[in-house]
């Protein structure tokens, strides 16, 4: 099993370059921010409660989003791997990842890291915020405040596989298909022969 975090700040691209890599690795895309407005749109009661909490800019709590991804990956047992996308965000969730995958025999095999400068964050959420419908993208103290959520809370997931030598660094600002290319070069010198 091939398992990737796609990482990096919000607005970084990670949603962008997933669509792009499910398609070409045939891994199984697993966003936790798809998860949850899917549960807002649903108005379950899991959605209401993260509404409220990503109205606000902050992160949803660990054990709501690490049971979604524990039932996620129950439910896709012939997946050839996985493509995590805006999980783990804290520290808790990468361990309990490691634990969730180790019941299955698998690990994660590499992180890329997205880097993208704080400016084009904010011109970019701002700009998806005209048309995606998305609350948390409309207004600029909310996507400052989820930059600072990021900076306090995950940026420290990066150290975490770091100390396993797991973290790669890619350039995140270009166009989407340069981006694709980095992204791309780093999975093909990974991927099992
Ligand atoms: P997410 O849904 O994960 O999304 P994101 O951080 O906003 O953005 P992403 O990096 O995917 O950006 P995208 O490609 O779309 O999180 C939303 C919220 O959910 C969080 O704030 C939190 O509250 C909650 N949440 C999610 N997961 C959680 C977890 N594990 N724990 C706790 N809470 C959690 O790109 C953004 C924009 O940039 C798009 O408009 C795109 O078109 C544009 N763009 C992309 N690439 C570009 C490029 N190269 N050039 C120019 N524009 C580009």
């Amino acid at each position: 099993m091939f398992n990737l975090i796609l990482f990096g700040p919000p607005g970084s691209g990670k949603g962008t370059q997933s669509e792009k890599l499910i398609e070409r690795y045939g891994l199984k895309h697993l966003s936790t921010g798809d998860l949850l407005r899917s549960e807002i749109a649903r108005h379950t009661a899991l959605g209401q409660e993260a509404k409220n909490v990503m109205d606000k800019g902050q992160l949803v709590p660990d054990e709501v989003v690490i049971g979604m991804i524990s039932s996620a990956l129950d439910q896709n047992p012939q997946a050839m791997g996985f493509l995590f996308d805006g999980f783990p965000r804290t520290s808790a969730q990468a361990e309990a990842l490691d634990k969730l995958l180790d019941l299955k025999k698998s690990s994660i095999s590499v992180m890329l890291a997205l880097e993208v400068s704080e400016e084009e964050l904010v011109k970019r959420l701002l700009k998806r915020g005209e048309t995606s419908g998305r609350s948390d993208d409309t207004n600029e103290q909310v996507i400052r405040a989820r930059i600072i959520e990021y900076h306090n809370k995950t940026a420290a997931v990066a150290d975490y596989y770091r100390q396993f030598d797991k973290v790669k660094m890619v350039k995140g600002e270009g166009s989407v298909n340069e981006i694709f290319q980095g992204l791309c070069q780093e999975i093909d010198s990974r991927l099992p022969r």
